[in-house]
């Protein structure tokens, strides 16, 4: 079987472009001249939120052998009912709670260090780095820095005409560079680009066995053109409505997750999965506008692979 190294082994690499210690990888070309491209992006004041509700009545999509986030009162009125609990000196009383979650099991950005091979993560850090929690490209020094910067959405699935694009269905270069035309809107170097495929509408409206079956999500896949025009454009974060932001699986090699490998740990481009694009991209088809600010941050937890975020965007 054909190995990542073998893939891979003329694909760019942005390893030491941004020195020895760097973790956050290709956010840094997010500079505050494109903080400021981003503002300007901002036309209507209209603002969307990315996030997938967790702990929804539906589930969520999640990695098949992960679970979905589960949260419990811990305490409520009923507590204060049954005098398990008195009301604090005064009469407040309050309902807690908490959450069980992957920190990958929604909405959420993936640490550079999250997949590896060759033993070797994001700027060459040793794969040891990663026992017992990520001492090396882990999600906090993305959760402190924040991501904040121009996004673009290429609605794939309305470009090609239908409501979801199918299972295993491959996203080109050709389709994201014509959906762009199509939408009469510009890639320009250093957007966040947004891609939608309306995939989870299979979850949510067919169900979870429909979703899982023969599992292969629609998405990119490794083509040496894609990686490098990601590499060319300088893309600092990559976000889709998906669970692994690719197609499950290279169809020749039959390689899995070969876009962790290009994009994630080779360029360092940041991975936003699991986003909720329906209501902006609804909205966009209607005023065509598909360009705007883009700000979110992950929660920030040391150490960790990945980490919740409700992006917020603002047309
Ligand atoms: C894996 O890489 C397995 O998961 P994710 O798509 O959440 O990054």
């Amino acid at each position: 079987m054909t190995t990542l190294h073998e893939l891979l082994e003329s694909a760019p690499k942005n390893w030491g472009r941004w020195g020895s210690t760097d973790e956050v990888g290709s956010l840094n070309f997010l500079t505050a001249t494109e903080v400021l491209r981003g503002v300007q992006a901002v036309r209507q004041g209209k603002v969307f939120t990315l996030g997938l509700t967790m702990g929804g009545p539906k589930g969520e999509p999640v990695w098949p052998g992960r679970t979905g986030p589960v949260r419990l009162n811990t305490q409520d009125k009923a507590s204060y009912m049954a005098e398990r609990l008195s009301p604090l000196p005064g009469g407040l009383e309050y309902a807690d709670d908490y959450i069980t979650m992957f920190l990958q099991g929604s909405t959420q950005i993936d640490a550079l260090g999250h997949t590896w091979y060759d033993d070797q993560l994001w700027n060459g850090y040793d794969a040891r780095e990663t026992i017992d929690g990520l001492s090396k490209a882990s999600v906090l020094p993305i959760a402190e820095r924040g991501i904040v910067g121009r996004a673009i959405l290429l609605d794939i699935a309305r470009y090609k005409g239908v409501g979801a694009l199918d299972r295993g269905y491959e996203i080109t270069l050709d389709d994201i560079l014509n959906c762009a035309k199509a939408q009469n809107t510009e890639i320009i170097a250093h957007d966040i680009v947004l891609l939608r495929t309306g995939w989870f509408s299979v979850f949510f409206e067919q169900g979870p066995q429909k979703f899982y079956e023969d599992f292969v999500e629609p998405g990119m896949t490794y083509r040496e053109e894609l990686i490098d025009w990601f590499h060319k454009m300088e893309i600092p974060a990559l976000g889709t409505d998906t669970i692994a932001n690719e197609r499950t699986t290279h169809p020749q090699t039959g390689i899995a997750l070969p876009l962790h490998a290009a994009l994630m740990r080779n360029l360092g481009i940041a991975f936003n999965e699991i986003l909720w694009l329906e209501d902006v991209a609804r909205d966009s088809a209607s005023d065509g506008q598909w360009t705007f600010l883009y700000v979110g941050a992950p929660i920030k937890v040391a150490k960790a692979t990945g980490a919740p975020i409700n992006p917020v965007v603002v047309k």
